[in-house]
């Protein structure tokens, strides 16, 4: 019996996991590019989409879950990681549905991606931004179920794997380590037992190993003003504005963490939003700690379908699906797939048919 259970509260959180990252995406989607949203109107905007006899437009998925629904269907299919397979899927999914909002730069890695016949598919996105590559957010708004299929993976594979899936868009060093820090995020969370988060041991977990990702590799190179230690040391910002509670207000995480598409000025942001939902936060109604996570993100403004979705996939990797209301599931674009590749990745993991080296 025991193991029943915990075999279910396991997929439970593989599928909360990715449902979540797929709400944040919905639900922040409507909010993008704007400036910070007042707690009342999320209030209510929570309090409709919850409400069966309200009908409110369905919410559709952006470039975020396009992107994830790819990596997950790659990983699944391959049972390991193909680069040239995911570029194509990318590539594949963007041609089809071009209009999901996707960031600027990353259309044209699509387009040399097409027109070198997939060749090298880390080159396009090497030649990017004068060959430094981009820092958007782009690598780490994906990577979740990369996390999901490391499950039982070594640090260093579980790195090497979210650098990879990264690689193949966001080259500079800003964006594909933003990834890894998203990546150990959703897994150290998945790795926390229920009723066990402890926040300060969290972020001391995902510091050091963040220390030993940027420690700077022989084939890297800091582009003029980045620091080696860049997301080590935004964790430990992190750190200090959880220390100062309910003091700290949306004015103080957008000028201290930032709320853009670059990936330094995301990452920490979400697991900022994940770590502070935690508790009750002042104004905000909603008494599901998961629900609060992708209210309280939303409610930051700037980039909101992508911070929700990355704090999202966080929460619901901790909480698992039973805690994500069915009232909100409801209402996103692609809900059937994302537990469908949910409980795909959770049966090749625990079958342990797949290659994480
Ligand atoms: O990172 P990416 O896939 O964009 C993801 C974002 C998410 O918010 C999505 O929801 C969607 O809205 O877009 O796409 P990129 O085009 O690689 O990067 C996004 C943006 O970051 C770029 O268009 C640039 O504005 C900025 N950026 C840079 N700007 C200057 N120099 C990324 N790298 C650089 C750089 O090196
Ligand atoms: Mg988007
Ligand atoms: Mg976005």
């Amino acid at each position: 019996m025991a193991v029943v259970e915990a075999m279910e509260a396991a997929a439970g959180r593989f599928r909360g996991c990715l449902v979540g990252a797929l709400m944040g995406d919905c639900l922040g989607a409507p909010f993008e590019g704007e400036s910070q949203t007042s707690r009342s109107v999320l209030n209510s905007y929570f309090k409709r989409l919850c409400d069966p006899d309200i009908k409110v437009p369905y919410k559709q998925y952006t470039d975020d879950t396009a992107m994830t629904r790819c990596v997950a269907v790659s990983l699944i299919k391959e049972k390991k990681f193909n680069g040239t397979d995911m570029a194509k899927r990318f590539v594949k999914e963007y041609y089809e549905e071009p209009g999901r909002g996707y960031g600027s730069n990353v259309v044209d890695v699509f387009a040399a991606l097409r027109a070198t016949k997939f060749a090298d598919v880390c080159v396009p996105a090497a030649m990017q931004f004068g060959g430094r590559g981009s820092y958007g957010n782009g690598g780490a708004m994906r990577v979740a179920p990369v996390a999901l299929f490391c499950h039982a993976a070594t640090d260093q594979d579980v790195t090497t794997m979210a650098k990879n899936s990264a690689l193949l868009t966001h080259a500079n060093r800003l964006g594909y380590n933003g990834a890894v820090l998203q990546c150990l995020a959703v897994l150290e969370a998945l790795r926390t037992p229920p009723n066990q988060l402890d926040v300060a041991k969290f972020l001391q977990c995902l510091t050091e190993k963040m220390k030993r990702v940027e420690t700077l590799g022989e084939d890297e190179i800091l582009d003029k003003g980045q620091k080696e230690f860049e997301y080590t040391s935004l964790l430990s910002h992190v750190a200090g504005l959880l220390d100062r509670g309910d003091a700290v207000s949306c004015q103080q995480v957008e000028e201290e963490l930032g709320v853009n598409i670059i990936a330094s000025e995301s990452v920490p942001t979400a697991i900022y939003s994940f770590l502070r939902a935690t508790n009750p936060i002042p104004n905000i109604e909603a008494e599901n700690a998961f629900v609060r996570t992708i209210h309280y993100a939303i409610g930051l403004g700037g980039d909101t379908d992508t911070i929700a979705s990355m704090a999202g996939s966080i929460a619901g990797a901790y909480y698992g699906i039973e805690n994500v209301p069915e009232g909100l599931q409801r209402h996103c674009e692609g809900l059937e797939d994302a537990l469908h590749q949910a409980d795909q990745l959770f049966e090749l993991v625990t079958s342990k048919q797949i290659s994480t080296t």
